[in-house]
């Protein structure tokens, strides 16, 4: 099968399926843009109910489903990490993977005590990671 004829395959089951054809791309990264933690850093100690707040640079925020260049939204990934097949695919939505496409720039986490790793991933408008991915380094922390 030629690539050409796999992509209208692609295409055609898009349709079917009902997923717009373009979400089945990541969007390019735009280069030297950063996510990263504001308040919170490797090692801290807190105690729960505690705020994040997410830093974006290079970057602007904008709310899920709306297609503007150079914008994504925030994604605060608890406890777990991306692997490289889920970095390629919307990101899934549940207690460890904690959706704002409202375009929200901080939120309130209720953990329970002891250790627990922190990571923000920025996501397009469709929820798929850039490619490379804009994500911080992991980092752990402890409620008190
Ligand atoms: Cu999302």
């Amino acid at each position: 099968m030629t690539p050409f004829s796999m992509y209208r395959r692609a295409l055609l089951l898009a349709a079917v399926i009902g997923v717009p054809a373009l979400a089945l791309a990541e969007t390019p990264a735009t280069p030297g843009a950063s996510v990263y933690f504001i308040n919170l850093k490797d090692g801290d100690a807190v105690t729960s109910p505690f705020k994040v707040q997410f830093g974006l640079s290079g970057m602007g925020v904008a709310p899920a489903g709306v297609e503007k260049p150079k914008t994504g939204h925030h994604h605060l990934i608890i406890d777990t990490t991306l692997s490289s097949e889920e970095l390629k695919q919307p990101i899934q939505a549940d207690a460890k993977h904690i959706h704002f496409g409202g375009g929200q720039t901080e939120t309130t986490v209720t953990l329970p005590p002891g250790q627990h790793s922190l990571q923000l991933v920025l996501g397009d408008w469709s929820h798929i990671p850039f490619d490379p991915p804009i994500m911080s380094p992991v980092i752990t922390i402890t409620v008190k």
